[in-house]
């Protein structure tokens, strides 16, 4: 059995499959960790194991491998483990993919039918004193967030009874809720969405099911003081097109968008659908609130389909020079009898992972920060050859959504970046008033960085360089977990 990885772009330069799990004790800095960082920034990637089983694979489908950068005193130390998933132990006994093509169960080897299929590979949380690594087709899977030892699936005492959980969870700053969902909650294509609410204490206090007017991907969705808010993408998925053994997602060209905006407390029942006539591709979640009445929320909208590995059945994908995006502001007016909210354009721009100072999520905000694809940016070729292949993000963006004023930072000609998260300057920093840490991928040297931006002197680049003697493939997302917020749990 070889254990090459196919000739294929996903699967080369900066993008080859680590498989490193590493420790590296105080990382060489340049430039000043600020001493009062003292926390952890949580990331996960998708590393595949295995070459994939049916000969060819995605982006999204690799084993989820975390990493830890610890702050503490001016220092920090770094760790990386993959996700001890069914997936992972199953496959490292057998020494290949048992696991078929991405969110198709009905390619799996029998050996491990029934099995839960998380790759845990998209987030990263801390929650009552655990580490949660997501992935939106299966339970959560608990970890120890100081040794990144995996405790197992995760179903909070057993109250969660979906399939699925987010791997967009959203924690109420004030309350320490836990809001989530699930969709496919009763299985692969099904249209069924659980919707909970966890308590800070991991206890399951509030449960609602509801019927979704589409089979298609929910990836994330919005939480404001009283409501929630999910977007039923035009991403579609059917029992017929799994076990006809295609992608397990197809694009949808001919769509309405849709939302659904549910109370934050509300049964089933109580769910109001809002549709857009115009479809549209859903980005990440930036923030929303409400006012008793209306219900805001931001969020990147693209005129077609962003995920051109899910063509729509025609084989139609768009020419990545036709993506139009736009930070998109929707206000759904639950006292209106219209069911089209309105949108209002923030900005129009390629910006994706959003992140925002946490400390304002649900409630009304100003400051948000993104990667940007500058198309206009000079790129070194001659020394880093094409642009990986998954991801590509070269600078940053810091926008204040009350002005729309705009302020970038560009990584290089020889660089990319990863999505940034946010870090308050101390507990009590006005909104925004911090760092930006991320990762920095040196495209020419296949080596990756760890840098901290001082929003405040946002042009002027990184204040501190923390330089890793290994590559961090591309990752997904991840989160700055304070200190404070990693006390102990009993079942850690
Ligand atoms: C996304 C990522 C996923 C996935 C579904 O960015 C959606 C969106 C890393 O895996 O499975
Ligand atoms: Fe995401």
């Amino acid at each position: 059995m070889t254990t090459r990885f196919p000739d294929d772009p996903i699967y080369r330069g900066f993008d080859a499959p680590g498989r490193v799990e590493a420790n590296v004790f105080d990382l060489e800095v340049d430039g000043r960790i600020p001493a009062e960082l003292d926390g952890t920034f949580f990331r996960v990637a998708p590393v595949p194991n295995w070459p994939p089983k049916l000969g060819n694979g995605l982006f999204f489908d690799g084993d989820g491998m975390v990493g830890a950068f610890r702050f503490k005193d001016g220092h920090v130390d770094f760790s990386s483990r993959y996700v001890r998933t069914d997936k992972f132990v199953a496959e490292r006994k057998a020494r290949r993919a048992l696991f078929g093509a991405y969110r198709n169960p009905f390619t799996d080897d029998p050996a491990v039918a029934g099995k839960i299929r998380s790759t845990a590979n998209t987030n990263v949380i801390v929650h009552h004193g655990l580490l949660f690594a997501l992935k939106e087709d299966s339970p959560p899977v608990a970890m120890r967030p100081d040794t990144l030892e995996t405790i197992g699936n995760y179903r909070f005492g057993g109250k969660m009874t979906s399939e699925t959980f987010t791997a967009h969870p959203k924690i109420d700053p004030v309350n320490g809720e836990l809001i989530a969902f699930g969709y496919s909650a009763r299985g692969v294509a099904t249209t069924d969405i659980a919707y909970y609410v966890i308590d800070r204490g991991g206890n399951v206090v509030h449960e609602a099911w509801l019927n979704a007017p589409r089979a298609a991907m929910v990836h994330d969705f919005a939480v404001t003081e009283n409501y929630v808010v999910f977007p039923i993408s035009s991403v579609g998925t059917d029992l017929e097109r799994l076990k006809a053994g295609k992608t397990a997602f197809h694009w949808l060209p001919n769509v309405e968008q849709i939302y659904g905006v549910l109370p934050r407390r509300g049964g089933g029942k109580d769910i109001r659908w809002f549709t857009v006539p115009t479809n549209g591709f859903q980005g990440h979640t930036i923030n929303a609130w409400d006012d008793g009445h209306k219900v805001y929320v931001d969020m990147p909208v693209a005129n077609d389909n962003v995920f051109w590995f899910f063509p729509e059945d025609s084989g139609r994908v768009p020419d990545p020079k036709s993506l139009r995006q736009v930070l998109t502001r929707w206000t759904f007016d639950l006292s209106a009898k219209s069911s089209t909210p309105k949108a209002q354009t923030i900005a129009s721009l390629m910006a994706e992972f959003p992140h925002i100072d946490d400390r304002y999520a649900t409630r009304p905000y100003r400051h948000a920060f993104f990667g940007i694809y500058d198309p206009t940016a000079s790129y070194d070729f001659a020394r880093c050859g094409p642009p990986p292949a998954n991801v590509f993000f070269n600078g940053l963006m810091r926008l204040d959504v009350m002005t729309g004023e705009m302020r970038r930072w560009l990584a290089g000609p020889t660089s990319g970046i990863q999505e940034p998260v946010f870090a308050p300057r101390s507990p009590n920093a006005p909104e925004g008033d911090g760092y930006l840490i991320l990762l920095v991928n040196r495209l020419d040297e296949l080596r990756s960085d760890l840098i901290v931006i001082d929003t405040q002197d946002f042009e002027h680049g990184p204040i501190a360089v923390a330089h890793l003697p290994l590559r961090l493939r591309n990752g997904i997302h991840g989160n700055w977990v304070p200190a404070t917020a990693m006390e102990k749990h009993s079942d850690a």
